[in-house]
C-alpha cells in the first residue's frame, strides 16, 4: 500500500485532479468526494468531480454539490476513486483513463481490490470521509463550513448516525472537532438526510414492509423490491438503501436481506448482519463487497431467482462451520 506521504505528495504536486466515488453514491461516497474536491479546489488546484447521474436529492443540501458535474471538465493528471471497492464500481467515463492518468485510490472497503495505481485503503476507518479528513489535515490544507460538512455527513451517514459497530473514539472525536470548529449542526444534517422522506417513499416503504419474511429459526429475515412496485411508486432508487434495516431491527436475527429488482432481469441484494456473521464475505461469493456489518452484491437474475439462490447458501452457511470461523475473526477486529 502506498503511504501518506505519498499520497500528500500526489495532492500537492499536480495541477488537475479528477475525482470520482462508486456507483449508487452514498453520503460518504458524495461526502468524500466533496470534501477533498473543495479542499484541492481551495488550495488552487483545477478539479473536477464527476457524477454522471447526478448529485442525489438527499445530499443536495450540501453546499459545493453544484460544482459535481455529469461529465469530466478537463484532462486529468491525477484521478483519485473514493469510497469505491473495485474498478468496475468507479463511476467515471471510460475516455477519462485514456488520458494515462495514475488512478489514487482512497477507500475503507474490506473488499477493495486495490485497483489504484497508488492505494490509500483502511478498512478500520469508519468512513472514507475520516480518511479524507487526516489527509487534509496532515497535508495542511484550509478546511472551512462546507468542508466540514461534507466530512461530517460522510462520516454520520456510514456509521448509521452514530449507531453501527465502526462508530469509533477516533470517529466521535473527529465529528466533535468538526462540530467545534467550524459550527456545522448535526441536527441540521441529521434532519436533512433522514426527515425529508416524499410521501411516495414512505408509501412504498410500507409495501417493501409487508414483503417482509423470516427464516423458520428467526435468524435469517429478508424483504423484496420488484420492478413492479419500483414502477408504481416515482421514487429515487438511493431512497430505498436505508430500508434493509429493518430486517436487521428485528429481534434475534443474524442475517438481514433487501432484493431490489434494479432492472428487468438484474438484483441488488443489500445484506446487513449483527455481531457474528461477516456479509462482506458472503456478498463476495456472488461478486460483490462491502464491510463485515454491511455489504452489497448484484446478481443478473430476476428476483425471485435471486432469492433462490441467496438464501439456501446463507443458510447452509449458517448450519456449517463458517459461523464459528467469522465469529472468530469478529473478536480479533473489535
Ligand atoms: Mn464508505
Amino acid at each position: 500500500m502506498t503511504g501518506r506521504e505519498e499520497i500528500l505528495h500526489l495532492l500537492a504536486k499536480y495541477n488537475r485532479y479528477l475525482l470520482g466515488c462508486h456507483l449508487h453514491p452514498d453520503g460518504d461516497a458524495i461526502g468524500s468526494l466533496l470534501a477533498l474536491g473543495l479542499a484541492l479546489e481551495t488550495a488552487g488546484k483545477e478539479v473536477a468531480m464527476v457524477l454522471p447521474g447526478g448529485v442525489p436529492e438527499t445530499f443536495r443540501f450540501l453546499e459545493g454539490t453544484e460544482k459535481i458535474l455529469p461529465a469530466p471538465s478537463l484532462t486529468p493528471e491525477v484521478i483519485i476513486a473514493l469510497d469505491c471497492a473495485d474498478r468496475e464500481r468507479l463511476l467515471l467515463p471510460e475516455a477519462v483513463f485514456a488520458s494515462g492518468a495514475p488512478v489514487v485510490n482512497i477507500d475503507h472497503h474490506l473488499s477493495n481490490s486495490m485497483f489504484g495505481d497508488f492505494n490509500y485503503v483502511f478498512p478500520e476507518a469508519g468512513a472514507t470521509g475520516e480518511i479524507v479528513y487526516d489527509l487534509l489535515a496532515g497535508g495542511g490544507f484550509t478546511l472551512d463550513k462546507r468542508i466540514a460538512e461534507a466530512i461530517y455527513t460522510a462520516v454520520a451517514t456510514d456509521t448509521g448516525f452514530f449507531r453501527y459497530s465502526n462508530t469509533s473514539s477516533r470517529v466521535l472525536s473527529l465529528v466533535a472537532k468538526l462540530v467545534a470548529g467550524y459550527g456545522i449542526s448535526p441536527s441540521r444534517i441529521a434532519e436533512e438526510v433522514y426527515e425529508e422522506r416524499s410521501y411516495d417513499s414512505l408509501r412504498l416503504l410500507g409495501e417493501v414492509l409487508s414483503t417482509l419474511r423470516l427464516s423458520a429459526d428467526g435468524k435469517i429475515a429478508w424483504m423484496a423490491l420488484s420492478q413492479q412496485l419500483m414502477a408504481a411508486y416515482s421514487v429515487p432508487l438511493e431512497e430505498t438503501e436505508n430500508f434493509v434495516n429493518y430486517t436487521i431491527s428485528i429481534s434475534g436475527v443474524e442475517v438481514g436481506l433487501f432484493f431490489k429488482e434494479i432492472t428487468p432481469g438484474e438484483t441488488k441484494v443489500s445484506w446487513r448482519s449483527r455481531i457474528t456473521v461477516d456479509v462482506s464475505r458472503l456478498a463476495a461469493h456472488f461478486g460483490g463487497g462491502g464491510h463485515a456489518r454491511a455489504a452489497g452484491c448484484t446478481i443478473k437474475t430476476p428476483i425471485s431467482q435471486a432469492i433462490e439462490q441467496v438464501l439456501p447458501f446463507l443458510r447452509s452457511y449458517l448450519a456449517g462451520a463458517g459461523l464459528k470461523n467469522t465469529a472468530g475473526d469478529e473478536k480479533k477486529r473489535v
